[in-house]
């Protein structure tokens, strides 16, 4: 069973340090804690009123040696915060040593240490959010790209909690009606008509099936991570393309700006799936159809997982290569060569030299594009959402299909209600509605500590 009675806290903010450090605390205990070891500036007395505020002032640090660190405090009182318990951040400085003795003095005075997504396990046992849109916090934290960024906040903002929760509001007073009639079945008095029931149990057949559609779909989008081709023109986008996807799909010539769209493939490098894109080489061209065509690509590389940075190894390293070899990349990148039959690649840190017209370095090019994308491909929350909730919808649209069956045919109303029970159970469970600690320890335990 989940405790949600005592108060937790742990470091929200990055692990390896950053400017702004955090530190977030949520329980009953919270007015205790912070009036133990935050001093307000101007030596007022903390007060917990029923809006959130905020204060400067100093933590008191014990170890490894009694100091004040220098503190904002910032405090919610009970129902208006994330998890709905009275709540508080202290943000100071980002050091890992300074808010690991901070979190000390925090634990020392009451605090109990978080566990791996005990805020957002708190903020779901309290209704705030369900569990589709828990997956949506993990998925946001998680995001690698554009469009899983935008999948996991629409699924964080309830585009799935709502339909599923409208749908479960139809089903349960259907239930409802469905039980008063078997209630009153010696009188003869019918809540719902059969036909009433069939269009209704067929309409959230539909939507079950609707549902389960659109996460299976978004799942397959984005089961296969995105490698993208970039560079200048001519150095070899095309053919390196090519010779990995193993077929002479894209346009290969001397003409510089040859690929103008974009063209994509699968490759399975051993076992681990990527979807390969190549773009139109970058170029300082005027022509809008170029310039669109670069725009396209850099949003292909932005919406990449891993871009490959494709350097010409037959001649000296132009201005834009340079740029972007002394620019941290925002996307995981990895520099390969080209062309190196004829030519010599410069000594750069993990590069890989390769040549499409030989084949050299194509191979120890698949193993670390697998290796690298193990690491960084993270799950979009469609992904988590539907690996966890597949099984049930498919269970409730069973049951529902089989309600229909059962007015089909006939059958007594004990049986459709005992069927809806079930979908009923099911769509629970995707929501949150109906759990057991073991669906909370597999969702939950996928966050980090501090969120
Ligand atoms: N020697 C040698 N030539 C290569 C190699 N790869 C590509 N080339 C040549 O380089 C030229 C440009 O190749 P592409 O693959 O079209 O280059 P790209 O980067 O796709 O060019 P854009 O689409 O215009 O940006 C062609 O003439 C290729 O034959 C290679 O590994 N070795
Ligand atoms: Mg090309």
């Amino acid at each position: 069973m989940y405790h949600t009675d005592d108060t937790i806290a742990a470091i929200a903010s990055a692990p390896e340090g950053s400017a702004r450090g955090i530190i977030r605390i949520s329980g009953p205990a919270v007015p205790a804690i912070l009036s133990a070891c935050f001093q307000p500036a101007g030596g007022e007395q903390l007060i917990c009123t029923d809006r959130a505020s905020a204060r400067r002032g100093t933590v008191s640090l014990q170890r490894p040696r009694a100091r004040r660190l220098d503190a904002e405090v910032y405090l919610w009182p009970e129902g208006r915060s994330y998890t709905r318990q009275t709540s508080a951040e202290l943000h100071t400085i980002g050091s890992p040593p300074l808010l690991s003795a901070a979190l000390q003095a925090v634990c020392a005075a009451g605090a109990r240490a978080a566990e791996p997504g005990e805020f957002t396990l708190r903020a779901f046992l309290a209704g705030r959010l369900d569990l589709t849109q828990a997956e949506g916090v993990l998925g946001v934290i998680d995001a690698r790209g554009d469009e899983q960024l935008r999948q996991s906040l629409g699924q964080l903002a309830g585009n799935l909690a709502r339909p599923l929760g409208q749908l479960r509001d139809s089903l349960l007073d259907l239930l409802a009606h469905l039980e008063a009639g078997l209630d009153f079945v010696e009188e003869d008095i019918e809540f719902v008509t059969r036909q009433q029931l069939d269009e209704q149990i067929q309409d959230a057949l539909t939507q079950v099936e609707r549902i389960a559609d659109q996460l299976a779909k978004r799942r397959r989008s984005d089961a296969a991570p995105r490698v993208v081709l970039v560079g200048s023109p001519n150095v070899g986008k095309s053919s390196l393309f090519n010779a990995l996807a193993n077929r002479c799909a894209a346009l290969v010539s001397d003409r510089p700006g040859t690929t103008r769209d974009y063209l994509t493939a699968r490759l399975d490098l051993g076992g681990q799936q990527c979807e390969l894109i190549d773009t139109a080489g970058h170029e300082s061209a005027h022509a809008a159809i170029a310039s669109a065509a670069r725009d396209f690509a850099a949003s292909q590389a932005a919406s990449g997982d891993l871009v490959c940075l494709c350097l010409d190894a037959t001649r000296p390293t132009v201005d834009w290569e340079r740029e972007q070899l002394a620019t941290v990349p925002a996307v995981p990148r990895l520099i390969v060569w080209t062309k190196c039959d004829r030519g010599r690649p410069m000594e750069l840190p993990t590069a890989v030299a390769t040549s499409a017209h030989t084949g050299q370095g194509l191979d120890e090019l698949r193993g670390v594009l697998s290796q690298v994308l193990a690491h960084t491909r993270g799950e979009s929350a469609a992904s988590l959402t539907a690996e966890r909730c597949g099984a049930s919808l498919q269970a409730a649209g069973e049951s529902l299909r089989r309600a229909g069956a059962l007015i089909g045919a006939l059958e007594g109303e004990e049986l459709i209600a005992s069927e809806l029970r079930l979908a009923l159970g099911q769509l629970g469970q995707v929501v949150g509605a109906v759990y057991t600690d073991d669906i909370l320890d597999r969702v939950f335990s996928r966050f980090c500590i501090g969120k």
